[in-house]
């Protein structure tokens, strides 16, 4: 290689480097906002979700959480499998994991739960219908940590919920992850087994590499020998000489003993096993309270004011009379101030609008036995910043949230699904004529 060639490889290898460097800067969100429109608002309605110190049950409204090592955190909520789940996306009707997104093994999971069924294994839901899930974490690694409650959905990829920054402070060494097993005996989980795998781990390291040295020492491999093989055809085994036959018996026979003398030595140290189980969980699902019913009547966007209008006929079959309060979809939450007022945001990443939500109705509260047609204006800039807008360059323009009603007193609160299709205005809501 010529002097100046070598520059430029150096200059170029630099550049690269300090471009990977640029990208992998310090992650503050990871992906939540390039999954699809559509995948967020119309897979899975996560709402109540609580994030919370599970010890002390400190909200830290405002702030990260702050735990120590082995502090448990707790995240309890509900969600809705939508009914105007996208055609191309695989359906939770074959498999799903309730799972928690943080970057790696930063804790362990004590306990999981949908509808009080442990979620060890997976499970299959069903759209339109109300899940209560619960899960239990233990701080294993110091460190700041976005965690999200995740459903893991076979075909489809991960579905991530509502998020809450974890700030974990201590020392790892401090971290205790022991059980006590159906036999008696208290295990550590941390540290236990780990030996031996390694053991295993080298020992086939280095019968991989003596396999492969064998094979590639002196002579031309690869290329050449494939060549050389095509070329003799039928007498290809000629290549093989009586040592090369006699290493190779060596080794398979030396790894059939070494498989056998491993399964029965732990079959004489642990007699009792059970294999890892992979069955489905069945879980009980609840219905929606169908008191308050609605039907939308239309749905636009206006794409420069990031307005989503919808219009919708409400019937109230409740006792009490209601309101909307709050409408939620793809993670964002519009409230309306004046029957939800002073909520703030949790933190700084919390995708409320306290004030997003505009009621336009011709009673104050809808009456018990009554219908009314009703406009609800959800304005934020969050549309944007949460790259929901994308929602119109999709081929099918729909979509999905839930919507919630509140009584006078704030103590009943009836929710529903609403979806259908969206149509995008690029101007005024007036200038573009009614369906
Ligand atoms: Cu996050």
């Amino acid at each position: 290689m010529k002097k100046s060639q070598k520059v430029i490889s150096l200059v170029m290898l630099f550049l690269s480097a300090l471009a990977i460097e640029m990208v992998s800067m310090p992650a503050f969100a990871h992906g939540e906002r390039a999954q699809m429109a559509s995948l967020r608002m119309r897979t899975i309605n996560w709402f109540d979700t609580e994030i919370f110190h599970a010890g002390t049950g400190e909200r830290f409204h405002g702030e990260d959480i702050k735990m120590k090592i082995g502090d448990e955190l707790l995240i309890k909520g509900k969600f809705v499998p939508s009914e105007w789940w996208p055609e191309h996306v695989n359906s939770v009707e074959d498999a799903v994991y309730l799972n928690v997104g943080v970057p790696g093994p930063r804790f362990i999971r004590i306990d999981s739960r949908i509808n009080g069924v442990p979620m060890i294994r997976s499970t299959r839901l069903e759209f339109g219908k109300l899940y209560e899930y619960e899960v239990r974490l233990k701080a294993r690694m110091p460190g700041r940590f976005h965690a999200h409650s995740v459903l893991s959905i076979e075909g489809a990829g991960p579905i991530i919920g509502p998020a809450r920054w974890v700030d974990v402070t201590g020392n790892e060494e401090d971290f205790e992850n022991s059980i006590t097993t159906m036999t008696g005996d208290t295990l550590n989980l941390e540290t236990y087994g780990i030996r031996i795998i390694i053991f295993w781990n080298v020992f086939w390291f280095i019968v991989a590499l003596g396999w492969l040295g064998y094979w590639f020492r002196k002579r031309p491999t690869v290329m050449p020998r494939y060549i050389k093989t095509t070329e003799l055809g039928d007498d290809a085994d000629s290549q093989l000489t009586m040592t090369d036959m006699i290493v190779s018996f060596l080794f398979f026979g030396g790894v059939l003993v070494a498989t056998a003398t491993g399964y029965f030595v732990t079959q004489q140290l642990y007699p009792i096993t059970t294999p890892l189980q992979t069955g489905k969980v069945e879980v009980p699902h609840k219905e929606l309270d169908n008191s308050v019913s609605l039907e939308v009547l239309d749905a636009r966007y206006r794409i420069p004011g990031r307005s989503f209008k919808i219009t919708l006929n409400v019937t109230n079959n409740s006792p009490h009379p209601v309101q909307v309060g709050d409408y939620m979809s793809g993670g964002l939450r519009f409230i309306n101030p004046v029957i939800l007022p002073g909520l703030t945001r949790a933190d700084s990443h919390d995708l409320l609008s306290p004030d997003g939500l505009t009621v336009e109705t011709p009673v104050d509260w809808i009456q018990p036995g009554t219908t009314e047609k009703i406009t609800i204006y959800a304005d934020d800039a969050m549309w944007e910043t949460q790259r929901l807008t994308s929602l119109i360059y999709d081929p099918d323009s729909r979509f999905a949230g839930m919507i919630f009603f509140y009584d006078p007193s704030g103590k009943h609160r009836y929710y529903q699904e609403i979806g259908g299709q969206m149509i995008p205005v690029f101007g005024e809501y007036q200038a573009t004529p009614s369906i």
